[in-house]
């Protein structure tokens, strides 16, 4: 296996021998992705101002618009003979569009779970929080070579906030901060980017009322909520900030273990899981999904299986509080 300095290598390679570079990232855009997406594209324009470069994603994230926009993708012609770069993304059936295939070459950055080696070449780094932190490494590592506007900063930076809580989550290292630091040389104003993060409709701060209201809790400590079609449409939700409200529930005594359950336009229910102190990934992949060890996902194919995976959640507490001293 090739150690960090030698696949960045292999990847600045290929990005000086190609002529058209072409970014792709996972369906229900997350700042994260955006950002690691919006920032390489504008590292690269401004590194390789002859290259044609360009970032593409059917699904849109409305509420990262003040980063900046992917591009229009007029035709699937435009992926001939181009160096295809996946970030963010575990593996490439998550991938928001199937044009990739049509790439010359893929390269996979991520930082989840290594589940599938789907690119030539593979950077992942399970050791970062977040894809941004990836892009602004590899900036770093071949400064003399790539140049960082403003933009990218912004975008690069608002991913790391998304990604990481406000560097609340675990995995948030001294080396995170001090990629962070490189993006606050460039002034950014944070006060507008929270404020664009953050701020929330009224529509949604009563929806989170009735989260309130409605949770429940398992013998053991598992909190969640069941957000149903009629409620979204009660409050005209979109998915995304549908999503989020399992946020709510993040700061209840003795819940160790959160979880939104949505419903979806096909009638499957997708499942939001947060934890503290326990890993809650085992979870998630008992139910066919995945992520990182205190945030993941899952699909369920019907409604019954909420109780099946409620109780295992219960039970996943249940033996971490048996075993275990400290947990708030
Ligand atoms: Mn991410």
């Amino acid at each position: 296996m090739m150690n960090y300095l030698e696949i960045k290598k292999e990847i600045l390679k290929k990005i000086e021998e190609y002529e058209k570079i072409i970014i792709v990232r996972h369906v229900r855009p997350d700042g994260d992705c955006i950002g690691s997406s919006l920032g390489l594209r504008d590292i690269l324009r401004e590194s390789f101002p002859n290259k044609k470069i360009y970032s593409f994603g059917k699904t849109k994230a409305e509420f990262l618009n003040f980063i900046g926009k992917e591009d229009e993708q007029k035709d699937s012609s435009i992926y001939k003979d181009a160096l295809i770069i996946a970030v963010d993304t575990a593996n490439c059936d998550r991938i928001d569009d199937d044009n990739y295939k049509l790439g010359k070459e893929l390269i996979k950055i991520d930082h989840h779970i290594n589940v599938s080696e789907y690119g030539d070449i593979n950077y992942v780094r399970e050791d970062y929080p977040a894809a941004c932190c990836i892009i602004v490494d590899f900036y770093l590592t071949f400064k003399e070579k790539l140049k960082m506007p403003k933009s990218a900063a912004l975008a690069l930076y608002t991913g790391t906030v998304t990604d990481t809580g406000r560097f609340k989550y675990s995995g948030v290292s001294a080396e995170v901060m001090r990629l962070t630091a490189v993006l606050l040389d460039y002034d950014l104003d944070l006060e507008k980017i929270y404020a664009n993060l953050y701020i929330k409709d009224k529509e949604v701060l009563s929806l989170q009322g009735e989260v309130y209201r409605k949770f429940k809790t398992t013998t053991n400590g598992v909190s969640y909520i069941y957000i149903t079609d009629k409620m979204m449409k009660k409050h005209k939700l979109s998915y995304e900030e549908a999503s989020a409200l399992v946020n709510s529930l993040d700061s209840i005594k003795g819940s160790l273990i959160w979880i939104a359950f949505i419903d979806q336009q096909d009638s499957s229910i997708r499942v939001r899981l947060r934890s503290r102190f326990v890993s809650v990934i085992e979870v998630g992949q008992k139910f066919g999904g995945g992520g990182h060890p205190n945030a993941c996902g899952a699909t369920l194919k019907k409604k019954k299986e909420i109780k099946d995976l409620l109780q295992y959640a219960d039970n996943v507490v249940k033996d971490y509080k048996s075993k275990n001293e400290g947990w708030i």
